[in-house]
């Protein structure tokens, strides 16, 4: 019984590493560029380039913009014309990019 209810317990913890980041801020768009460090855009950290549709609660248009990701790691398999949803984190001097889940084109 004890054995089981540690198990439980191990389980819990799993499950709460597996959530991922905190996201405040949900989009969708088009990638236009990936730039991993250093670019023109940032010296230290990677930054994409969306075309991203208005992301409720933050910006009401369309536009293209660059964002600052969180590791280059969200990049791969990643490239100019994908079409993506993403997640934002509001952390202090950045909107950052933390999660991009590729979107079948046409959507
Ligand atoms: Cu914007």
């Amino acid at each position: 019984m004890i054995f089981v209810r540690r198990a439980a317990v191990l389980g819990l913890f799993v499950a709460l590493g597996a959530a991922g980041p905190t996201v405040d801020y949900r989009g969708t768009g088009t990638v236009l560029a990936v730039l991993p460090p250093p670019s023109d855009l940032h010296a230290t950290r990677p930054v994409i380039v969306i075309e991203h549709e208005p992301i409720a609660g933050l910006m009401a248009e369309r536009m293209a913009m660059p964002f600052i990701a969180a590791s280059t790691t969200l990049f791969e398999g990643l490239h100019p014309g994908d079409r993506i949803a993403f997640g934002l984190q509001d952390t202090p001097g950045a909107l950052l990019v933390v999660t991009i889940e590729r979107l079948p084109l046409g959507r």
